[in-house]
């Protein structure tokens, strides 16, 4: 049983990459000289690890009905063997950048696997990749889709098409570690191999959520038990919508907007919180052609609150110095799952997605 004593200090200076609107009419060399620049400014911080937005290199496509082929423009073609996406011609200046300054990035987009078959497999894809080792470590598909297959029809009604555009994630919630980031983590050569001795002492343990996936507590628990210590999420989470009827919703822009920050708060602080982990929850916000997009960037200590928050609708790096020993209070005591959990009572989580309430009287 993982014990987190005499756990040793852990500092690591992490950046959120919140970025403005890209519209329609954005190049896609335009939009890669942001990102870069960002990582610049993070590189002059002292930043090891630089966290991008959900569907980053493009505007938030899904809110656009769209044939096959308006579609293509907004993927990376990927093929695990020949191409994968860091030598997408389309990105591939991001990687490189981030290789050049020795910073790990984590990056949405939007993935086409072409198989033998020739159909198409769509994901909402992000990557973690490891400056140390110059290859992606660490891949997650969006497994919590928001919207609809077919679009509301209504005048005015507010799109989101991801379930018509994405594959629901088949990759599961798959921690992994990140070399590099923390001074003398330990190591399997090492030779320890008792987890009571080596727990919260390896290299930093890292989950990847997008967007929707971050309001379902089930995945952040999935994340939570593999002992994760910083999870990094971005997202483009509508400000203000009309409903699916079209109508308007029964508070001012403001007020919905308000409301969006709170639902998107609580669900990274709270999360952070009962699972003792760092969260790096990274927006692209403002208008895009017209379409509020809410901020909200901000990074979340393992005791939920906000170290540090963005001031702006606009490109703009939240960095902070955070310190992952502070996982281990949460983790070795009111969150030390081994000895508090009960999943023998927690069936129902796992074999239904719905709600069947209770019998009537
Ligand atoms: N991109 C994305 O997943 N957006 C959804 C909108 C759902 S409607 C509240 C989100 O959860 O932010």
């Amino acid at each position: 049983m993982a014990s987190y004593q005499d756990n040793p200090q852990r500092m690591v200076t992490v950046a959120a990459a919140q970025m403005g609107p890209v519209h329609l009419a954005d190049s896609r060399e335009a939009v890669l000289k942001r990102m870069c620049s960002l990582l610049d400014q993070a590189a002059d911080q002292g930043a090891l690890l630089v966290v991008f937005p959900e569907l980053a290199f493009t505007t938030f496509f899904p809110r656009y009905l769209l044939t096959p082929e308006e579609l293509a423009r907004y993927f990376e073609v990927e093929d695990a063997q020949s191409h994968p996406i860091e030598h997408s011609r389309n990105v591939k200046p991001l990687f490189d950048h981030a290789r050049r300054l020795g910073i790990d990035i984590c990056v949405g987009y939007a993935e086409r696997s072409p198989q033998t078959n020739d159909s198409h497999n769509d994901y909402n894809s992000c990557v973690y990749y490891s400056a140390q080792t110059q290859k992606i470590v660490g891949k997650y598909r969006k497994v919590h889709l928001p919207g609809a297959v077919n679009p509301y029809t209504a005048p005015g009604a507010f799109q989101q098409l991801e379930k018509r555009y994405f594959r629901a994630g088949d990759l599961g919630f798959p921690a992994f570690r990140a070399p590099g980031l923390v001074q003398g983590a330990l190591k399997k050569e090492n030779g320890l191999k008792d987890p009571a001795v080596t727990a919260g002492k390896g290299d930093p343990i890292i989950g990847m959520l997008i967007c929707n996936d971050r309001r379902w507590p089930e995945a952040w628990r999935v994340y939570g038990l593999q002992g994760v210590e910083i999870v990094c999420c971005g997202y483009n989470t509508t400000a203000f919508a009309t409903k699916d009827s079209g109508e308007m919703v029964d508070m001012s822009p403001e007020e919905a907007e308000e409301e969006v920050l709170l639902h998107h708060k609580l669900s990274c602080q709270g999360n952070s919180y009962m699972n003792s982990c760092f969260s790096i929850n990274v927006a692209k916000t403002g208008a895009e052609d017209g379409n509020p997009l809410v901020g909200g960037t901000m990074i979340v200590h393992p005791n939920g609150h906000i170290i540090k928050e963005a001031e702006t609708k606009e490109d703009e790096l939240v960095v902070a110095t955070i310190n992952l020993a502070d996982c281990y209070r949460g983790k070795g005591k009111t969150f030390a799952f081994a000895r508090h959990r009960r999943p023998e009572h927690y069936g129902v989580i796992v074999e239904r997605a719905g709600v069947v309430e209770p019998d009537l009287l």
